[in-house]
């Protein structure tokens, strides 16, 4: 029996399928700054989107610029990426071009940020810890492309590479998930309070990752919510 998991542990590594895990009440801790450690997320079915929101929650000390979620395609490094470039504004880019929004400079606790994008109107929301920003647009018709290289802690210049270790992400990550709709107001609320969600195509309840370099999964130190 030993052996025959063992066999199938191989078998998972040569085939390049990725653990999947319940990281409930779990972090991602990025130890180092500035950091080489990043970490792969897989998305299935992989598909294009026209709609996309992207949730996560975020710890750290850092006043560096910094990249927290990373999507790639082959044809556009930035295809979907959120990024702090300093304390006071968070970016997020859909394919290649940006919208910048100015937010308080953090009160060293966890942050958690929604980002959603709609091609139909080119709309982009982004809420920090459950509140909504006034919204701005970029890339209207535009569709994000499918086959992706995902990777939190590093910021991606080439796919599934072309990193800036003064770009890399040191702390704490949790909660990520990723949907191809635009959600609602109530559900964008309710990923800040970590209540129910509907299903993702990233759920940090199911989330396929691989670790590269020096970042580990640990329990979480306390309940991340805030006001
Ligand atoms: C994207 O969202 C818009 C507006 O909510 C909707 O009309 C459209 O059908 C969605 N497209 C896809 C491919 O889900
Ligand atoms: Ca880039």
């Amino acid at each position: 029996m030993g052996q025959l998991w063992l066999w199938l542990a191989i078998l998972a590594r040569l085939s390049g399928i990725m653990a999947q895990e319940d990281l409930y009440r779990k972090v991602f801790v990025f130890r180092n700054d500035p950091s080489d450690a990043y970490v792969v997320l897989r998305v299935k079915p992989e598909q294009p989107l026209q709609n996309f929101t992207v949730c996560l929650r975020s710890y750290t000390d850092l006043t560096r610029p910094h990249s927290l979620f990373s999507y790639a395609t082959k044809a556009q490094d930035n295809e979907i990426l959120l990024f702090k470039p300093k304390p006071s504004e968070y970016r997020l880019y859909v394919g290649g071009k940006f919208v910048a929004f100015r937010v308080p400079e953090g009160r060293r606790d966890w942050e958690h940020v929604c980002a959603s994008w709609e091609s139909a109107t080119g709309i982009a929301e982004f809420w920090l810890n459950g509140k909504p920003w006034p919204r701005k647009g970029l890339q209207r018709g535009y569709t994000v492309g499918a086959e992706a290289a995902i990777l939190l802690g590093q910021e991606q210049d080439a796919f599934g590479g072309g990193f800036d270790v003064y770009n890399s992400f040191s702390g704490e990550l949790a909660d990520v998930y990723l949907w191809d709709v635009g959600l609602s107001p109530d559900k964008m609320r309710s990923a800040y309070q970590s209540l129910r969600l509907p299903p993702a195509l990233l759920s940090w309840k199911s989330l396929s990752f691989e670790l590269k370099g020096d970042v580990v999964v640990k329990p979480r130190l306390r309940e991340a919510l805030g006001p």
